[in-house]
């Protein structure tokens, strides 16, 4: 039987993702508005202890600028609902414009409402605020994981909030600028032990170069690329509009991997190694695995990036 994208993304079924993740994010988003704010800012200020995040730049903070004034010229009060409106996906003006924002103008958003909660120019969370049983049990559950697994919690949250773009009957992203790719100077070269396969060294090359055109070309036209704990991203145009979006700047440092034939003269093709963010650099390496299926051309019909359950992981390479 030719292979789907469903059934591709059963390769390596041995891989063990941290589960842990999405088990958090489902009982966080169980708690209400106050408790979700106020354990993210008590999460934020004790991770921040031990790792350190990267001011955003202008060019990703430009867009929240209009919005960030109209709320820091509001009364306190008025603040705090505008953050209980967004953690409530509620259909407010500034929900519906939070929801247009690409993931990484989210970020900078709340990372400057955070420095202005520091400085008292934003309400913070309000004296008289009691945590309840089920939040002081979520932020535990947040403090039992590891760096890279508190990070994709703290993102998926402020993903998460404001109003639902699948109730807007149309609207316009907003993105930041694409920056223009590495010159070949200044380029470098992954190795990755037990791999030699071109389609993954280039895979790996040109996502650290921001080169998202060339990186496109290796995947066949309906091929597929699934992030961690998201469905897969299906057909060129989509996968590439997600690179510009999402994957700027990105450090993969990939380790090792094994290489086997598939079905139909398919290839699959595991990897493991470490992945960076911007927003964190060298401070925080994520253990990731990458799992390609190559078509018999060598281009990639599906590629799944998981985030790995514990350290341990990058060493399983089995079937
Ligand atoms: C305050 C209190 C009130 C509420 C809120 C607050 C502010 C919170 C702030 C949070 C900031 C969080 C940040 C998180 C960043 C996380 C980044 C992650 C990145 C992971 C990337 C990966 C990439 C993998 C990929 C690979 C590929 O090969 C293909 C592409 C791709 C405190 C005010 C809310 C400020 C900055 C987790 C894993 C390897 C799939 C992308
Ligand atoms: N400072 C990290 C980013 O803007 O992605
Ligand atoms: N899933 C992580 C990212 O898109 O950056």
């Amino acid at each position: 039987m030719p292979f789907t994208i469903d059934s591709a993304r059963s390769i390596f079924p041995n891989t063990l993702s941290a589960d842990a993740v999405p088990a958090t994010i489902a009982r966080f988003s169980q708690l209400n508005a106050e408790d979700q704010l106020a354990l993210i800012w008590f999460a934020y200020l004790e991770m921040g202890k031990a790792i350190t995040i990267a001011a955003p730049g202008a060019a990703s903070m430009q867009f929240a600028e209009p919005t960030l004034e109209e709320i820091r010229r509001m009364p306190f009060q008025q603040q705090s609902q505008v953050m209980c409106d967004l953690a409530n996906r509620a259909d407010t003006p500034i929900g519906r414009t939070y929801a247009s924002w690409s993931p990484n103008i989210k970020l900078g958003f709340w990372y400057r409402l955070g420095q202005w909660m520091e400085e008292g120019k934003v309400a913070p969370i309000p004296e008289g605020y009691k945590q309840s049983a089920n939040a002081s049990s979520v932020l535990q559950a947040i403090r039992n994981l590891e760096s890279g697994q508190q990070i994709t919690v703290l993102r998926n949250a402020v993903v998460d909030m404001g109003f639902d773009t699948s109730n807007m009957s149309s609207y316009q992203r907003v993105a930041e600028p694409v920056a223009p790719p590495k010159d070949m100077g200044q380029r470098t070269k992954v190795t990755i032990e037990g791999i030699d396969n071109p389609t993954v060294l280039s895979y790996m090359d040109n996502l650290n170069a921001n080169d998202f055109d060339a990186l496109i070309e290796l995947f066949v036209a309906d091929g597929a690329l699934q992030p961690p704990f998201r469905k897969p991203i299906v057909g060129k145009e989509s996968v590439l509009r997600f690179f510009r979006e999402e994957c700027q700047n990105l450090k993969l440092i990939p380790e090792r991997g094994v290489s086997e034939p598939a079905e139909d003269g398919f290839t699959q093709i595991k990897v493991t190694g470490k992945c960076q963010t911007p927003w964190f650099g060298a401070g925080v390496g994520m253990n990731i695995a990458w799992r390609f299926l190559l078509n018999p051309e060598g281009k990639i019909f599906f590629v799944a990036i998981d985030l790995l359950a514990s350290p341990k992981e990058l060493l399983n390479l089995a079937r």
